[in-house]
């Protein structure tokens, strides 16, 4: 017979076994439900005499994601986590924790408090709160510092990773591995252990563990992640308490982990980051006008174009397990594009993030052809050839000709008119915009971008295949740079102003730094090269309205040949890799500002910063309102994974938020004023400035 406790915890019993099951879709959080549901349930199971052992099981092939994330901010109510812990701990009825799909967070901690533990081999195990801006407070940097010693824990806290089983198994973090069903694996071990009396282990009372640890290790990991965790307080407080689990009695160290998390909790990185984490999910769902749309089956691939994109791009895709044909127009090209590929997968090898057996995999579903006819049979077509509207559109009249009906043909642009490619085909229900970032078997970001008259299929389509693919999709309508490229082009735009009114590049990057980004706009420029922009601006100085303030500082460096790091010389000049501030730039720039008869003076760093987020948020919210981003946390989303957006401030329209709406709108009044027509200051803003009210929350469904 099975009892239900709290709707979400469910009790039966095996024989002498009892088994507590959590039943909270979609992924078993412990919110004060199941907390509440599970307190009864094993309470049931150490009361009752005939029970000899209680396996922890989660329902829907899951174990627990953790303590649910919507609590955080709010008032903590009924029984914690810790009260779990404790009854446990205190039972002298041994507990088995069987895992199956994943035990993150707080679900990990619940059964590092649990004496066995078995899994799934296809679960994941981690500790992921470092991505929220928090750190595991249910024990976890006690116990599993206590378990596999701080090297292994500061690894594993610091970074937030997902274990595999079998990592699981080797690091001793659980106790077996079954490929077979997990119940009544689990089952039977319990009754081995019943039948054996296995003495039952408390982690939290281990102390030899951490014996003989070098200190120093504490020292160098906030030494070698300086520049990394600027700005941030989890990470800092996590080697803190592990260093206090070190250090400490377990009494003392779990008293270091609830302060510390309480900080993490209070600051403000913890907001902006669980922000995000729900940002990110509100973003992968489809339009709810798009929602009865069934996605077509993607089997096989192919990628046009095996430069630094379309290489990236299939190995995005054969990474994930899919067939690419990669076609070029002439074998030299298609030799040079997969030798970058074999390069790439051979570097991930060195650098121990891929292994060769798995790089050789990837590297086998990579085909490179030269005929278009070859990309008949293909279900998704990624065109990825030059920034070029002719280039794209006959590259897709090409494409037309050959692809079977139903295929999804998408372009890699990064800018341009998704409809005039589109326009070029017979088919432009089946044409959308996937504009990958560089690297693009690295970065997760896709911005997806729909046509006038891309179908809700291929929208689908495309949405569900991202996630496949493992990217983190973020849809868009068409226009100029859609989301990200949009605001870049006014980021940069006003960096460039700066610098003719008074700042130094250096001053701006530096700036731009302290407030979070990994890299200033100039450094970042130099490293992508000066050059394809210098072009882009040239094509496009015919659709320039003459009125509107344009700064040719760039245009003047790149006439000087200076195109980045790559000629050794940009916005600084480069010792090695080393980026230099060069007197020679300095004169430029005065001599630019005097050409415009603009008067420098000291502009602090305070209004730089100011200044450029500023000018992205109010762009952010013509993009909003102009139905381009379906909803401000998008605009986040784009600009955390795309544009290095400092994680832990949320992204440029959270951070708006947090100023108060209608303080930015006064600032973009006050610089219209100040500069003019370039800083107008984007309808929605200012209605919502009026309103006091924050970001229009977009569809939810
Ligand atoms: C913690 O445990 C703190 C303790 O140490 C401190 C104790 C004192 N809570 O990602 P998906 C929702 S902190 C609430 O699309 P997937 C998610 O929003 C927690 N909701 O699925 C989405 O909802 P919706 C540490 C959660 O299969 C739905 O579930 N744990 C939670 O691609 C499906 O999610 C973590 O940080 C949660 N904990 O991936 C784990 N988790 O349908 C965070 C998920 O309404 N979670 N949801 O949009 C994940 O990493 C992924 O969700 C997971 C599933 C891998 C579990």
């Amino acid at each position: 017979m099975t009892e239900t406790f709290e709707a979400v915890v469910h009790y039966s019993q095996n024989d002498e076994i009892a088994v507590v099951t959590i039943d909270a879709p979609p992924v078993n959080a412990m919110g004060v439900a199941v907390r509440a549901g599970l307190h009864k349930a094993l309470s049931r199971a150490f009361a009752e005499p005939s029970v000899k052992a209680v396996v922890l099981i989660g329902a829907n092939d899951k174990f627990i994601a953790g303590i649910d994330i919507k609590e955080f901010g709010g008032p903590r109510n009924g029984v914690k986590l810790s009260d779990l812990q404790a009854l446990i701990e205190q039972a002298d009825k041994p507990v088995v924790a069987a895992i199956d799909g994943f035990a993150l967070g707080g679900g990990l901690e619940l059964a590092l408090a649990v004496p066995f533990r078995i899994s799934a081999a296809r679960a994941r195990l981690g500790l992921p709160e470092v991505n929220l801006g928090l750190l595991p407070a249910g024990g976890g940097t006690q116990r599993l510092t206590r378990l596999l010693g701080p090297e292994a824990a500061l690894d594993i806290i610091l970074s937030g990773r997902h274990l595999t089983a079998e990592e699981a198994l080797r690091k001793g973090l659980v106790d077996r591995t079954v490929a077979t069903a997990l119940l009544p694996a689990a089952l039977e071990f319990a009754r081995t252990v019943v039948a054996a009396s296995t003495p039952i282990r408390k982690i939290i009372e281990l102390t030899d563990k951490v014996s003989g640890v070098d200190f120093e290790i504490f020292t160098a990991i906030r030494k070698k992640n300086e520049s990394k965790w600027r700005g941030m307080v989890a990470p800092y407080k996590i080697v803190e308490c592990i260093e206090a689990a070190c250090r400490l009695g377990p009494r003392e160290g779990l008293e270091v982990e609830r302060n510390a998390f309480q900080v993490c909790l209070d600051a403000p990185a913890r907001a902006a980051q669980v922000h995000l984490f729900f940002a990110e999910r509100k973003a992968a769902k489809l339009p709810a006008g798009d929602a009865a749309a069934r996605p077509r089956p993607i089997k096989s691939t192919a990628v046009i174009g095996a430069g630094t994109m379309g290489g990236g791009i299939a190995m995005a895709l054969a990474n994930a397990g899919y067939e690419v044909k990669i076609l070029e127009i002439s074998q030299d090209a298609l030799d040079r594009g997969l030798d970058r590929v074999r390069s790439n997968y051979a570097t991930s090898v060195t650098r121990g993030s891929t292994s060769q057996a798995t790089a050789d995999a990837a590297l086998a579903r990579i085909k490179g052809v030269l005929d278009y006819g070859a990309l008949g049979d293909a279900d998704l077509v990624i065109e990825a050839v030059f920034e070029d509207m002719a280039l794209k559109q006959e590259t897709f009249r090409k494409l037309d000709a050959v692809a079977k009906p139903g295929a999804i043909l998408a372009t890699n642009t990064s800018t341009m008119d998704i409809d005039a490619i589109a326009g070029a085909t017979n088919r432009p229900g089946d044409v959308i915009g996937l504009h990958f970032f560089s690297p693009a078997h690295v970065m997760r970001l896709l911005e997806i971008i729909r046509g006038t008259k891309t179908s809700s299929e291929t929208v689908a389509t495309v949405m569900s295949f991202a996630k496949e693919i493992g990217k983190m999709p973020v849809l868009a309508r068409n226009s100029d740079g859609f989301i990200g490229n949009r605001i870049l082009k006014v980021y940069g735009r006003e960096s460039e102003f700066l610098l003719e009114e008074g700042a130094t590049p250096w001053q701006i990057d530096k700036a731009l730094q302290a407030f979070g980004f990994p890299m200033g706009v100039f450094l970042m420029r130099d490293l992508a090269g000066l050059d394809v922009s210098w072009r882009v601006r040239q094509y496009r100085a015919r659709f320039r309205d003459p009125n509107d303030r344009y700064s040719p500082v760039a245009d003047r460096i790149c006439e000087l040949g200076r195109f980045g790091q790559k000629t050794g010389k940009g916005y600084y000049r480069y010792d090695g890799r080393t980026a230099v501030p060069d007197p020679e730039i300095e004169a430029l720039i005065e001599k630019v500002s005097a050409d415009l008869g603009i008067g420098r003076k000291p502009i602090s760093d305070d209004e730089i910063v100011t200044r450029i987020l500023t000018a992205m948020v109010n762009e952010g919210a013509f993009i909003l309102g102009e139905g381009v981003a379906r909803r401000a946390s998008d605009i986040d989303v784009v600009y955390v994974h795309g544009y290095g957006f400092p994680k832990y401030r949320g992204g440029p329209m959270f951070w708006a938020e947090n100023q108060g709406l209608a303080k930015v709108y006064e600032t973009v009044q006050g610089f219209h004023a100040r500069f003019g027509k370039l800083w107008r200051p984007a309808p929605l803003l200012a209605e919502l400035a009026d309103s006091g009210s924050g970001w229009p929350t977009g569809e939810e469904s």
